[in-house]
């Protein structure tokens, strides 16, 4: 028997613009987007993707016959910015059926979808696609999807949140919509010839660290830990060209017999890229693996230590001690990989001469790197009532910083500065360059090029023309 006509025949897929985003934020794919894209590659016959970092025309891009638009917001973003398009896209192809989906459309999902009728979104999505995309396009109806909010009737509503289910390993993310390069290119338009690509192998987090905002679902419950097998991670590995890949995991490295299989595989295939990964200390427990990750390629690992004072770990229910740290890190040092770690500034309880022996216990322990963040209360996590229980406490209402009596926000912004200048000796510029320069192999010739291509012609607008694949 035929399966049903699904709903709608052509669906235009819009990554936004960052605005202000990371200096190299076209190191990322819009992996979300590709995902939801597959999920109806048999059912849609036409698909666009449209990445306003690279795509200035957007407009002019939009096929004609689009009845579906599908924007992912992920992160903050100007509502009006966002109206502004809608109403656009409204003018331009009526009738047209406009969807969002991500944690920023999320969060804001009422706001979007009241707005007056040319400025709103249809449907908004919370969570993770999982297949629910595909079948609103089936349907037709948001009100047989879980998990989705709509307008109908003059009326705000919305239908039951399905628990997160684990992460499926189908379908792959669909690479083939791709019309621009990834890579590192920076947002003064400096090109390092590197193409970069990313992929989602876990998502969730059992921890609960006392300032993330995002292990969470828009009800409060945690997201549970889910992986993909390794054998799915590997068939995605292989189609990917690119030779540096970033694993957008919260948590790479959760479960150590899972990413020792992961190594095992990649090996078996002969897959070989270079990797990059964001995790816990943990890592440091089971030696033997991590020599087995360096060997096939993980060579980037960026750690949340957050801070190596018993007080302020416990502060930010880090489940971690110092004592644990250095022993994690005296058993992986000797490893190839180059080591970064966050730090975070201004709890509470943290002096200023504390915060100034973060360049020491970094170099101590390892660290190739650092990245240091004055501490934020950014959303409904338990961090807030915390600070704003302690005596002498604040939270800046704009940027969300913490501050305090005896230190300022500008304090702990100068503070930040004076770590980073400590560590970054010209003895340490040197170390972390070489080791970089053996690790990831950056193609010299091929960024001096790059660069002098880059002087000669000036600096070119970031947000300019690219050269398309
Ligand atoms: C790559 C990345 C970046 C890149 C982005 C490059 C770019 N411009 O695109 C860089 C490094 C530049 C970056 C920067 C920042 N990022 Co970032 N980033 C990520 C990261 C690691 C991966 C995104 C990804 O590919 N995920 C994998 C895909 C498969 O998941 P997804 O995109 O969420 O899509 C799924 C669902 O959301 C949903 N979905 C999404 N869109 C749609 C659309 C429809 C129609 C449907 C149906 C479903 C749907 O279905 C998808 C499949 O299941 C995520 C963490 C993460 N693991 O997701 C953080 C994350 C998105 N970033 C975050 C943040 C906070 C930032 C920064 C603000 C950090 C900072 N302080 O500067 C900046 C903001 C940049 C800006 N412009 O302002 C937060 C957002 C938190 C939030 N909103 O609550 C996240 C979640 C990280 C975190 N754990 O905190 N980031």
């Amino acid at each position: 028997m035929d399966i049903m006509a699904p709903a709608f025949k052509s669906v235009c897929f819009i990554y936004p613009d960052d605005g202000n985003g990371s200096r190299f934020d076209r190191m990322f794919p819009p992996l979300g987007l590709e995902l939801v894209a597959a999920s109806v590659r048999d059912r849609i016959p036409y698909r666009y993707l449209i990445d306003r970092r690279f795509d200035k025309d957007w407009e002019k891009q939009l096929p004609e016959n689009t009845d579906l638009v599908a924007f992912s917001f992920l992160w903050d973003i100007p509502l009006t910015k966002i109206f502004e398009m809608v109403t656009k896209i409204k003018k331009l192809l009526p009738g047209v059926t406009v969807v969002g989906g991500g944690r920023f459309a999320e969060v804001n999902k009422e706001a979007l979808l009241t707005a007056p009728e040319e400025e709103r979104l249809d449907v908004v999505f919370s969570g993770p696609d999982d297949g629910r995309f595909r079948t609103l396009v089936e349907s037709g109806s948001p009100e047989n999807v879980t998990g989705v909010s709509f307008f109908r009737e003059g009326e705000y509503r919305a239908t039951p949140m399905p628990r997160y289910g684990p992460i499926p390993d189908q379908p792959l993310p669909d690479r083939s919509l791709r019309r621009a390069r990834y890579g590192m290119i920076r947002k003064d338009g400096l090109d390092l010839g590197l193409a970069t690509d990313a992929i989602q192998s876990s998502r969730g987090c059992p921890f609960h660290c006392a300032f993330c905002t995002f292990n969470k679902d828009s009800e409060g419950r945690q997201i549970t830990y889910t992986a993909r097998s390794p054998e799915s991670v590997a068939d995605e590995l292989e189609q990917i060209e690119a030779p540096f890949v970033t694993f957008v995991d919260d948590l790479a490295f959760h479960r150590p017999d899972r990413m020792d299989e992961l190594c095992d595989v990649l090996i078996e295939r002969g897959i070989k890229k270079t990797y990059a990964i964001e995790t816990r200390i943990n890592m440091g427990m089971r030696p033997e693996i991590v020599e087995k990750m360096s060997r096939v390629g993980f060579r980037y690992v960026t750690f949340g230590i957050e801070s190596m004072h018993d007080h302020v770990l416990d502060f930010l229910n880090k489940g971690l001690t110092r004592h644990r740290i250095e022993t994690a890190f005296a058993n992986i040092k000797h490893v190839p990989m180059f080591f970064i770690s966050n730090f975070i500034i201004g709890s509470v309880g943290e002096t200023r001469e504390q915060m100034l022996q973060i360049p020491e216990f970094a170099r101590k322990i390892g660290l190739d790197s650092i990245l240091i963040h004055p501490l934020r209360c950014r959303g409904p996590e338990p961090l807030t009532e915390k600070v704003l229980a302690a005596p002498g406490y604040y939270i800046d209402p704009e940027s969300k910083r913490v501050y305090s009596d005896e230190l300022s926000v500008s304090d702990i912004l100068r503070i930040a500065k004076q770590i980073k200048r400590n560590f970054w000796t010209p003895k340490q510029k040197i170390r972390s360059a070489l080791k970089f320069q053996r690790l990831l192999k950056p193609n010299l010739p091929s960024i001096a090029w790059h660069w002098a291509n880059w002087r000669l012609h000036g600096e070119p607008d970031p947000w300019g023309e690219v050269r398309r694949v």
